[in-house]
């Protein structure tokens, strides 16, 4: 018997406990367990009913992910659940905590199901490129019917146990915490009312409606775009309702192997691990002490001090917001108040939550309001002038051990330290735009900063919703820093021959939400404009100047949607970019003006010429160590950047699909032909070519 399933009895009721920590996932041990438990159980005698429960914090979480794609062992998961519905005794499944995925497949195999309120069940293998293939797509239609159990599939959300149970995916809800009690002691009542062994495949599944199948289709086109899951899942709900089990079991099977075997899934598996990998620091043990934070302090209550304040209030912790002036700060609650309420509008959030959350924000005009605060995050205007008056007020009234974060995305942070007396306790905290919305943060550790200032932060980020990467101190981090490259050679094709919409197609078909010019149009291109102002002739024509058009545009006050145009038009408020043969006209102009004869560029040449150079500084950010490692940077882009999670990632997709030989070789072919110092493969790059390695090698 393994200790990956414990057996158990009370009375004439055999008890199989799930022990594989830390989620209980259905590793091979756990699938031989179950199955050999409940063969064990069923041919014994001196046994009624078996309940199958997880110890520790959840009943199974799903398939062991990290299993996926190495050769099979164990007993299959279907021949496991078949065990259970076949058993002669009657099973139940006792659910607490997250039973996910495989999880919730294998309740479905048990004849009852019970579970804390607390529990929350889904199925979302959607999100690793996969559908439920334990026979979920098969079992989920005929508990609920097909079109809930679509949704439920195609969202992969998790479902709140009164949910459940009102879907008829949970049969009762055991009140009190002692799960064990209540699931034996519904094992005993059905034993004595000898209700039947309810098998999930003998129910009939109901179709709501003859085009629910071509609705949802048409319903989803845009938001799955790339992903090859949500439509193969679709078909499998089909399946359910107009084959018999067995045959419906077959078609799930087949639809789940093509995606396991994609390289769709194995980016997003890849990325489901990098997500939870980029929390962890190297040289920062996990159980390095943290500094407790029950308040934060905010600076600047404009659009981003703003949205990172309701970030706070979101996770209930005070935060308390200071401005120079009273108007400013009124206008900064007032915009968090409008944006509380427009979300309970739109059923975000209940009503009563928007003054709970206000209640938490407390506006001050004084410094001193923040001498309590345990982390303090300034988000001012970026200049280092502002800057160094902002952290030497901080370091004057901020408490000992207070931490003392920068919002910036571009100054020196070991700079701003330098300007405090404590520069141990400083750190960067760069959110993204719109700050309550945007899940990355990439945290900036300073020359410095401590490591236990390191470990509060990353896990604070992770308390307030964000999804935390720790970059070093570098001119864009991690982020900008490559977008850069991207933005540079898209311009360049613009003087060599290309058209805004033409790049930003290739770079939207790619799987971006949107190309580079229709981002600048968003964000407003006057802000790299005023930058490129301020910088002296001499830097600028010291490398070849990427900024004529955008130059040229901003000029004639095309600075993006908020004017209405930008590379492209606005018909406001609708924010499709519209070619525009003004736009052209100035593209035109200045290939003239710079001597450059036009010509057709492919999309081929688009694509290498935008990625190819990303991948080239990720790798010098590697070697610098700007970077952990290299899925650090994937996490970057898939969360701030709109990189298509499917492809994992630029340095994944480098890695796996495009090869950094070919990276490597283009880089030169392009050196070659232009010879512009740009394209220099970095020292890495070449290094990894040679020995035949990978990033991920590192
Ligand atoms: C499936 O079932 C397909 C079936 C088809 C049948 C053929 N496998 O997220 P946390 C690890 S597909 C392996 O930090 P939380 C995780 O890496 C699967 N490992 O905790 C981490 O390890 P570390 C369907 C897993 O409390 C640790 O557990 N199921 C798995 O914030 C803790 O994780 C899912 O997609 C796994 N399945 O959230 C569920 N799950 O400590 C995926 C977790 O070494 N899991 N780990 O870093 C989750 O959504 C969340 O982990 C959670 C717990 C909600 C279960």
């Amino acid at each position: 018997m393994s200790d990956a399933v414990l057996r158990s009895t009370q009375g004439r009721i055999g008890i199989l406990t799930i022990n594989n920590p830390p989620v209980n996932a259905l590793a091979a041990a756990v699938r031989d367990g179950i199955k050999a438990g409940i063969e064990a159980f069923g041919g014994d005698a001196n046994i009624d009913a078996i309940v199958l429960i997880g110890g520790g914090r959840t009943f199974i979480a799903g398939a062991d992910i990290r299993e996926f794609g190495k050769p099979p062992q164990g007993a299959n998961l279907n021949d496991v659940i078949a065990a259970m519905e076949n058993c002669p005794k009657i099973v139940v499944a006792a659910l607490h905590g997250t039973p996910l995925g495989g999880g919730l497949e294998t309740a479905l195999g048990a004849h009852y199901r019970v579970a804390l309120p607390s529990t929350r069940v889904g199925l979302p293998e959607v999100h690793l490129g996969l559908l439920p293939g334990a026979g979920g797509t098969q079992r989920l239609p005929r508990l609920t019917g097909a079109k809930y159990a679509l949704d439920a599939i195609l969202s992969g959300r998790h479902i709140p146990a009164p949910e459940a149970k009102n879907k008829g995916i949970i049969d009762a809800l055991v009140e009190g915490d002692d799960l064990l009690a209540g699931a034996v002691a519904h094992a005993q009542m059905l034993v004595a009312q000898n209700a039947p062994r309810r098998r999930v495949r003998d129910l009939t599944v109901t179709l709501e409606s003859p085009d629910l199948f071509a609705e949802t289709e048409k319903a989803i086109a845009r938001r799955a775009r790339g992903f090859k899951a949500p439509w193969n899942i679709i078909k499998c709900v089909q399946a359910a309702c107009e084959l018999p089990f067995d045959e419906g079991m077959k078609r799930e099977r087949e639809l789940f192997v093509e995606l396991l075997t994609s390289q769709e899934s194995a980016a997003q598996r890849y990325y489901f691990f990098a997500e939870r990998e980029a929390a962890k620091v190297l040289d920062v043990p996990a159980d390095t002490p943290q500094r407790p934070i029950k308040t934060a302090g905010i600076i600047g209550a404009g659009t981003m001090g703003g949205g990172i304040a309701m970030n706070f209030a979101n996770a209930g912790i005070p935060v308390t917001i200071l401005e120079a002036q009273q108007e400013a700060l009124d206008r900064g609650l007032k915009t968090i108040r409008t944006n509380y309420e427009n979300t309970a509008k739109r059923g975000g959030m209940k009503a009563e939550d928007v003054e709970k959350r206000m209640a938490l924000i407390t506006p001050t005009l004084s410094y001193d309001g923040l001498k309590d605060c345990d982390v303090i995050i300034e988000a001012v205007f970026e200049t280092m002038e502002v800057k160094e008056g902002v952290f030497k007020k901080l370091d004057a009234v901020a408490k000992p051990g207070a931490i003392l974060a920068t919002n910036t995305s571009g100054l020196d942070v070991n700079q701003i330290a330098s300007y405090t007396n404590r520069p141990g306790d400083v750190i960067g905290m760069h959110f993204f735009s719109p700050a309550n919305v945007m899940k990355l943060l990439e945290n900036v550790r300073g020359k410095a900063t401590e490591k236990d200032v390191i470990a509060t932060v990353m896990s604070l980020s992770k308390k307030i919703g964000k999804i935390p990467v720790l970059v070093g101190v570098c001119e864009g981090f991690v982020g900008n820093r490559m977008l850069r490259m991207r933005g540079i050679q898209s311009a360049y094709m613009l003087e060599e021959g290309a058209l805004p919409q033409q790049v930003d197609k290739v770079l939207y078909d790619f799987g971006f939400p949107m190309g580079p010019f229709a981002m600048s149009d968003l964000a407003g291109n006057d802000v790299g404009w005023r930058i490129r102002q301020g910088k002296n002739e001499k830097e600028k024509r010291n490398v070849r100047y990427s900024g004529y058009v955008a130059d040229a545009i901003c000029e004639l006050g095309r600075f993006g949607q908020k004017t209405g145009s930008g590379y492209f038009k606005y018909n406001l408020p609708d924010r499709t970019p519209i070619p525009d043969p003004e736009v052209e006209a100035i593209i035109e102009e200045t290939s003239k003006k710079l001597g450059i004869t036009r010509r057709a560029i492919s999309d081929q040449e688009i694509l290498e010429r935008t990625l190819y150079p990303m991948v080239n500084e990720g790798a010098k950010i590697l070697a610098e160590g700007m970077a952990q490692r290299s899925l650090d940077i994937d996490v970057v882009w898939v969360n701030g950047y709109g990189w298509p999670v499917y492809r994992g990632g630029p340095m994944w997709w480098a890695d796996n699909v495009v090869g950094l030989k070919t990276i490597h070789d283009a880089l030169m072919k392009y050196r070659d032909a232009s010879g512009d110092p740009f394209w220099e493969p970095a020292p890495l790059l070449k290094k990894l070519v040679q020995e035949g390695k990978k990033f991920s090698q590192l």
